[in-house]
């Protein structure tokens, strides 16, 4: 029999090979990858262990609205907040979703510049969350600035940790020259709020989330390309077509970038060519947790794995490390309402040379005209060439970004939203004009929840 797939493992690998089956591969080639980062939590579905969440500190002076300001931002009442000095006395954490962002850690924090007899050990906490924080948000009032929100500044520096201002009670009216203040002592504008007000919320988040993009390092900033969809142990199926297009002798990035982050999540690697995957499917042993394929042989994905199984493609799971699922998502309902006659931009991150059926000039074009039943206006930008007119199309459709980091391609995606045009991603839009969109936003409920959302306002 030829074996015309591969197999990655690390200690999961005989979980694929039960003695019951009879698949027998000619020839096993077994590396071991050690994994000593430890990863609490992994094995959970849509679990981001701690490790790999966005860490943010509340820290400020007593009374200064922390614990407010931290039930404001989670959206939950996890933290008590009372006029009573002292309220927080240790640590309080709380995974959340910071969209665009990602999984994030808030950590509520006692007030610094708690003097009781046990004021020093709640500091020694305030200090390990700063230790583990990417950015902390130094919570003050109008006029309140002094030692301790010093203190707190300083000891943010010396971990080369930025120091987001917030201003809270924003309805006291804080004066120009105590923006200014905090500014030139943190190097950052002052986020403002009143946090007891919750209709502050989706503003006060927009401007954090936009200041964070703008600080934190781009490591910080990606997101995990598929394990936290998958259990530790489990089979993750990939179906890597090798035809023309094709880079000789090597696989593309987002196929090697599945295969590692595979690796990472401690789970198994089955990796099949188009002709190969139904048999190599109907072989497995144990039911894949998830089936990822490329965009261009999707039709074949989905009609040989059941609906039950999470599958998606590698341009989905590119769209949503680059940028923002939900964004593109939202936008690609909006594939459904064009006319003929609508501009639409293609948008590629890079220049390449163009193959006769490439996916951006030839493919797209044909597959939207076809689903929209007429001829439509395409423009085309590609590398650094991103038009600033973004409000002339009806949609734009973007390529995966590869090559692009993703604070790039969430300003690419924060002036189209600003322009109020629908942007979808070339994975998206493949499967919805292949009208398989559902069964690929599978693996991503929030995802498909907003497709379907824009689809009923249409
Ligand atoms: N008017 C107004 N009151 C606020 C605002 N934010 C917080 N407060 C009130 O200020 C008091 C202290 O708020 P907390 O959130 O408990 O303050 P904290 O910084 O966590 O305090 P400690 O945990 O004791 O250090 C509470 O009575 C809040 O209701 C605001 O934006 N406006
Ligand atoms: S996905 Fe975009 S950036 Fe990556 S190779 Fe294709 S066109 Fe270039
Ligand atoms: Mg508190």
């Amino acid at each position: 029999m030829s074996f015309a797939s591969f197999f990655s493992a690390g200690s999961a690998f005989f979980t694929i090979f039960p003695e019951k089956k009879t698949f027998k591969p000619e020839l096993i080639i077994v590396y071991y990858y050690h994994d000593n980062f430890s990863k609490p939590g992994i094995s959970l579905m849509n679990n981001t262990p701690k490790s790999l969440r966005l860490q943010l500190a509340l820290c400020g002076r007593i009374n200064a609205g922390k614990s407010t300001l931290f039930n404001l931002i989670t959206d939950q009442d996890a933290s008590i907040t009372s006029p009573q000095r002292g309220t927080t006395t240790d640590v309080v954490e709380k995974t959340m979703e910071l969209r665009p962002l990602g999984p994030a850690v808030l950590l509520d924090t006692a007030g610094f510049d708690d003097l009781s007899a046990l004021g020093s050990r709640r500091q020694e906490k305030t200090l390990r969350a700063i230790d583990r924080a990417d950015a902390v948000l130094l919570v003050t009032a109008p006029g309140c600035w002094a030692e301790t929100e010093e203190k707190i500044v300083k000891l943010a520096k010396e971990r080369k940790t930025p120091v987001i201002p917030v201003v809270n009670i924003r309805d006291a009216h804080p004066d120009a020259a105590f923006l200014d203040l905090l500014k030139e002592k943190t190097g950052i504008a002052p986020a403002e709020v009143v946090a007891k007000d919750r209709s502050c919320r989706s503003e006060f988040l927009n401007t954090l989330t936009a200041l964070l993009a703008e600080i934190l390092p781009e490591s910080r900033l990606e997101l995990p390309f598929l394990h936290d969809l998958i259990p530790a142990n489990s089979i993750v199926l990939l179906m890597t077509p090798i035809d023309s297009q094709a880079p000789k002798g090597r696989l593309i990035m987002p196929e090697v970038m599945a295969i590692r982050d595979i690796l990472d999540g401690n789970a198994v690697a089955v990796t099949a060519k188009e002709s190969a995957f139904p048999d190599i499917f109907s072989k497995l042993a144990e039911t894949p947790a998830l089936v990822v394929c490329d965009s261009q042989v999707v039709h074949k994905m989905i009609a040989t794995v059941p609906p039950s199984i999470p599958q998606t493609t590698f341009s989905i799971l590119m769209s949503r490390l680059k940028g923002d699922i939900e964004i593109f998502s939202a936008g690609c309902a909006a594939i459904e309402s064009l006319k003929p006659g609508d501009n639409v931009l293609i948008a590629e991150a890079c220049t390449h040379h163009a193959a006769d059926n490439d996916i951006g000039k030839v493919l797209i074009p044909e597959l939207l005209q076809k689903k929209c039943g007429g001829k439509l206006n395409f423009s085309f930008s590609a590398g650094a060439d991103y038009p600033a007119d973004l409000d002339r199309y009806a949609l734009i459709i973007h390529c995966g970004g590869c090559m692009l980091n993703r604070k790039a391609m969430l300003n690419r995606l924060n002036s189209a939203v600003n322009a109020g045009v629908p942007v979808c991603n070339y994975g998206m839009c493949i499967a919805a004009c292949k009208g398989v969109i559902g069964k690929v936003l599978s693996p991503f409920p929030e995802a498909l929840k907003r497709y379907r959302l824009e689809l009923d306002k249409q």
